[in-house]
Parts: structure tokens; sequence; C-alpha cells
């Protein structure tokens, strides 16, 4: 009888510096949510014990990175740190022409303005709120030709990121491909939850982006975790490193915006990348503008030196495993305890199903903004609300009805120990135990652009 013994994975680093946390009592956190208008985004971020609200900007930087810091050559004009980052870009990820940002929607604004008219369609894996904004903000139409499993929380499909095809083709018959300046594919699509969308569907879009003549712009701000599911989910990757799949994914793609606080591990900073010419020269026109000159796109010399080093660390075999490792950690632990959350788990967080946590709630009584603020006023946990405050208004000024009514549990890259992730799971329990008392909220105040960011609730 042969034995197998079950091998565990750890952190491919050890901790040199710690910041501490503030514990906060029950009265404090009542008055803090009550303040911040029941909106995880506006409470101090002093008033908060576990912070899951993003995991952008919000990674724990190398000792590499912050020597790298060090190295930051400010020049207002051809910083070494630009090239250096130009290269990086060039050699990970294969696009020719690289133009910083000070963030990801800068370069969101900028290829919308550029290839956006009045009248455009853009299909995508799913909208993302900044992206479509910018979208619609240059004159165009958002088209979602995900597959029908994204909007399902409890379907078990391994690439919830994948086209349909059906739809796609739908929408190029009813506009035409004059109208469509380019699809818009996400690398695990974030409002899903983090799912990803899989090599194969990648290589059949190139094929029918390049029947059609239409362009494909990558949204490659959560790249590495996608191409970590590749590997461990899609027959014939299992021996493939990071860095390799992240390459081909890119190879199909013309173009690409990045947020570079996400996979990039950095706590400002992005891009918008291309490999046409035409394209490169009016955006490096364009950021002058928007950003900054484009050697440094509303960055410093030392942001663009730190991006450079982390997105070398971030297509490390084991950084990923260990990152999207403990995101299963919880999600394992949250599912033990019945947590309704949305399966499979994904690469950034646990994504809670409201609709499921609180089924006595009207989407119009926001389960999802209600469920994170009692989680917060549990246990000083913040979380983020990802449902029908996040998907704001049509052009007619209609909400959105999104199927997916959640709220994320965020993991920061190289932040929190397991034992954080037992907190989170045992708080978020105690909530789903007196869910039955837990009523509904209004929203009282609601701003144009945006809303889940400012926007204020009372309860009912
Ligand atoms: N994502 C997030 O928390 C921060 C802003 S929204 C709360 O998930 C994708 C897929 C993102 C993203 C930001 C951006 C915009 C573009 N695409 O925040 O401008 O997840 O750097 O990037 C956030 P910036």
């Amino acid at each position: 009888m042969s034995t197998t013994y079950h091998r565990s994975w750890a952190e491919p680093y050890k901790i040199k510096m710690v910041e501490l946390l503030k514990m906060t009592t029950r009265g404090q956190r009542l008055r803090a949510i009550k303040e911040a208008g029941f909106n995880t985004f506006l409470l101090k971020s002093e008033d908060v014990y576990i912070d899951l609200l993003t995991d952008s900007g919000t990674s724990a930087m190398s000792d590499r990175q912050w020597a790298g810091l060090m190295m930051g050559d400010e020049a207002y004009a051809g910083s070494r740190n630009f090239y250096r980052l130009e290269k990086a870009v060039q050699q990970y990820y294969g696009y020719k022409y690289l133009i910083p940002t000070h963030q990801g929607r800068g370069a969101e604004n900028i290829i919308s303005k550029i290839l956006i008219k009045p009248g455009d369609v853009i299909p995508g894996n799913m909208y993302f709120t900044t992206t479509r904004l910018h979208q619609e903000l240059a004159g165009g139409t958002f088209a979602d030709i995900i597959i029908d499993e994204a909007h399902d929380p409890v379907s078990e499909h391994p690439f919830k990121g994948n086209v349909d095809f059906d739809k796609l083709d739908r929408i190029v018959k009813q506009y035409g491909a004059s109208k469509i300046p380019y699809i818009s594919i996400a690398t695990n699509v974030n409002m899903a939850g983090g799912q990803p969308i899989s090599m194969a569907n990648l290589r059949e879009l190139r094929e029918y982006t390049h029947q059609h003549g239409i362009r494909v712009i990558h949204d490659m701000t959560r790249v590495a975790e996608n191409a970590y599911f590749i590997q461990q989910r899609e027959e014939g990757f299992k021996k493939r490193h990071i860095r390799d799949i992240v390459k081909e994914i890119c190879s199909y793609t013309d173009g690409a915006t990045m947020s570079a606080k996400k996979d990039a591990l950095v706590n400002i900073g992005g891009f918008l990348a291309t490999n046409e010419w035409d394209v490169f020269e009016e955006a490096r026109n364009m950021v002058v503008v928007y950003e900054g000159l484009h050697t440094y796109g509303g960055l410093a010399g030392r942001d663009m030196e730190a991006m450079a080093i982390g997105i070398e660390e971030s297509l490390d075999d084991n950084h990923m495993h260990a990152r999207v490792g403990q995101v299963e950690y919880l999600g394992h632990k949250m599912e033990s305890f019945d947590i309704p959350i949305v399966r499979p788990v994904g690469g950034h967080g646990i994504f809670v199903d409201a609709r499921r946590f609180l089924p006595h709630l009207t989407q119009d009584e926001f389960p999802a903004q209600t469920l994170a603020a009692e989680v917060y006023l549990e246990s000083g946990i913040r979380t983020m609300e990802r449902g029908i405050v996040s998907a704001g208004r049509n052009a007619d000024g209609e909400n959105y009805y999104p199927k997916l009514e959640l709220v994320r549990f965020t993991i920061p890259r190289r932040v929190y120990t397991q034992a954080h992730m037992d907190v989170v799971a045992e708080a978020t329990q105690v909530v789903l135990k007196r869910r039955n008392r837990i009523k509904g909220m209004k929203m009282v105040y609601e701003p144009k652009y945006l809303r889940f960011f400012q926007a204020r609730f009372e309860r009912l």
C-alpha cells in the first residue's frame, strides 16, 4: 500500500517590518459606519482592523522594490526608470510601445478617447466600473459578451471569463465591424469574482478578430492571476511557467491598459501599451494633456522603478501559488461555515453572494451594501459592495440590475496571514447567524459618476 503525503505551501518570503493594527469597540465602529453613510469607502482607514476593501495599491512591496525607490531618477524628461519600465513591459508582456499613466483609469481615458467615436459599440467580457465609464464618456456603448455562466454565482465553470462567440457574432452582424473600435478583454474578470479566460478562448478570439479586422484591447490588471488559473486548470499548461503563459496571453491582443496597483505589486501606477505605431503616436501626444510627459505619465521615476521590479516578481510561480492559495484558504474556510460564495474561488478575493446571504432583502434594499456595513460593524473588517450600487445607471438614468449582488473580501498581496483569514471567516459566520434580524438600506445621496465610491445610505 502506498502512502500519499499532503504537502502544504507557504509564503515565499519572510517578514521584515510590520504595521500595527488598531482594534476598535462595537460602539466606535457603529459611530464610524454611521458617519461614513454606511459606505465602506467613506470610512477612515484608521478605524479599520483588517482592510479587505481592495487589492488595489494595498499590496506589500518587497525589499528590492523599496531599494528601487532609492534609484529614482527624478528628471522631468527621459528618466532612466522609464526606459527600465519600457524594457520590462516589452520583455515580460511583449507589447512594443509604452505610455506610463498615474493608474489604470488614466490609460482607459486615453485609449477610449483615441479609439472610440460617438455611436460605437465596445463588446467586452463583463463590464468594469471605470473602464465602461470611460467608454461611455467617449460616446461608446458597452455590450456584454461574457458566457452566461459568469453571471451565475454557483456555476463551477473553470473559465467564467470566456467570451461567448454567439453573443459577439450577433453584435458584429448587427452593428458591423466598423462600429466596433475594439473588443475589451479583461484577464481575470474582476466583477465576475476574479474569474479567468482560457487560452483556447483567447486563441479563438484572435482568429475571429483577425477575420473581421477588429482590435483586442486587453485589461491586463490581473493577468498573472489569470495565467495561474490557466496553468492549474487548462490542458497542456501544467508544466508551463506563469511568465510564458502571460506572454502568450498578451500575444493575442493588440494593446493593453494596466492598473499596476494590483498584479504588479506597487502602491501607485499604470500604463497603456500598444503594438500599433499610430495609436502610440496619438497616445504619446494625449498623455501630456491628462497625465504628464510621455516618459513619466504622472508618476515619479521611483514609482516606475518599483513597477518594473514588481512586474518581474509578480510572474514568479511560487509567488502566485501563495497568492491564490491564500484566497482559496479563505474561500474553503467560509464554505465550511456555509457562507454562500461565488464558485469557483477567484484570484483576488472571495465574493460573498449577498442574495443568498440576505434572501429577505430585495435588490432595491441594497443587500451587498448592507452586508458590507454589517461585516464592518461586527468585526472592523472592511469589504466592498459589488452589486447594484457599483453597477450604476445607464445613459437613460435607469438603474442597472446586475445578476450578481456581491460583497468582495479582497486580499492584498503579501500583507495578511492565514490567522487573519481565520478571523475574517469567523466574523462573517457570526453575521450569518444573525442575518434574519438585518434590515436593508436606502440611498440618501447619489453622486453622478461611479456612485459606489461616495454614495451615502441610511438603514430602513
Ligand atoms: N480596480 C478594485 O478595487 C480599484 C478601483 S474600483 C474600486 O478592483 C480593472 C479590472 C480594475 C481596476 C481597478 C481598473 C482601474 C481597471 N480595470 O484603479 O484606476 O480592477 O488603477 O484601475 C479597483 P485604477
